[in-house]
């Protein structure tokens, strides 16, 4: 039997409908998510967050494309409730944490222990990791590649995924496939 683990994108409360910069199949996304879990509930579940300082150069106020999201300390920063049941503090990872850095892969996030996403899954044993969360066409997609990248086999839970923009979740998934992630429901 192959290893598996299961990693949960940025399903934050910014991402999720109402939140400041909300995605469109987000409250899908996490209902989806949390019966996939249930499903599976001897593999191990890892959530990637998006922990970003009230100044950080991704912000428009600071000259970068996207308005302000998942502010370390904030509501909006926060892991969907419905997903709390299922998280382990050593088993969330932080990105975008350097205000002069934007991170859209979790590939570098880091635990409170400062252990990265990829270290842990190594540490596991993982060989196949099960991608969801939001949003398609930036972390989703940039986190995937670099699992890809670092030898592990990615699928991608497409029923379980949030986006930004129709066209670019739409454009995203072949443009996976091609690359080598499967991307299944
Ligand atoms: C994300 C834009 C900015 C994401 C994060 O989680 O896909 N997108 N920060
Ligand atoms: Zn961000």
């Amino acid at each position: 039997m192959m290893e598996t683990a299961i990693v949960v994108v940025d399903e934050i409360y910014d991402f999720i409908t109402g939140g400041s910069m909300a995605c469109i199949h987000s409250e899908e996304s996490v209902a989806a998510t949390v019966e996939n879990i249930r499903r599976h509930p001897e593999v191990p579940v890892l959530f990637v967050c998006d922990h970003h300082p009230a100044n950080h150069c991704s912000f428009k106020e600071q000259g970068g494309p996207w308005p302000s999201h998942c502010v370390q300390g904030t509501h909006g920063a926060e892991i969907a409730k419905e997903l709390l049941p299922f998280v382990r503090e050593e088993l969330v990872f932080y990105k975008g944490c350097d205000p002069a850095i934007e991170q859209y892969s979790g590939f570098d996030g880091r635990n409170e222990a400062g252990q990265s996403l990829a270290e842990v899954l190594e540490l596991l044993g993982t060989e196949l990791v099960f991608v969801t969360g939001i949003a398609t066409e930036f972390c989703v997609k940039e986190t995937s590649e670099d699992l890809l990248k670092a030898g592990f086999k990615v699928s991608v839970l497409k029923d379980c995924l949030g986006w930004v923009d129709q066209d670019g979740h739409e454009k995203s998934l072949p443009l996976l496939e091609a690359e080598g992630i499967r991307v299944i429901s």
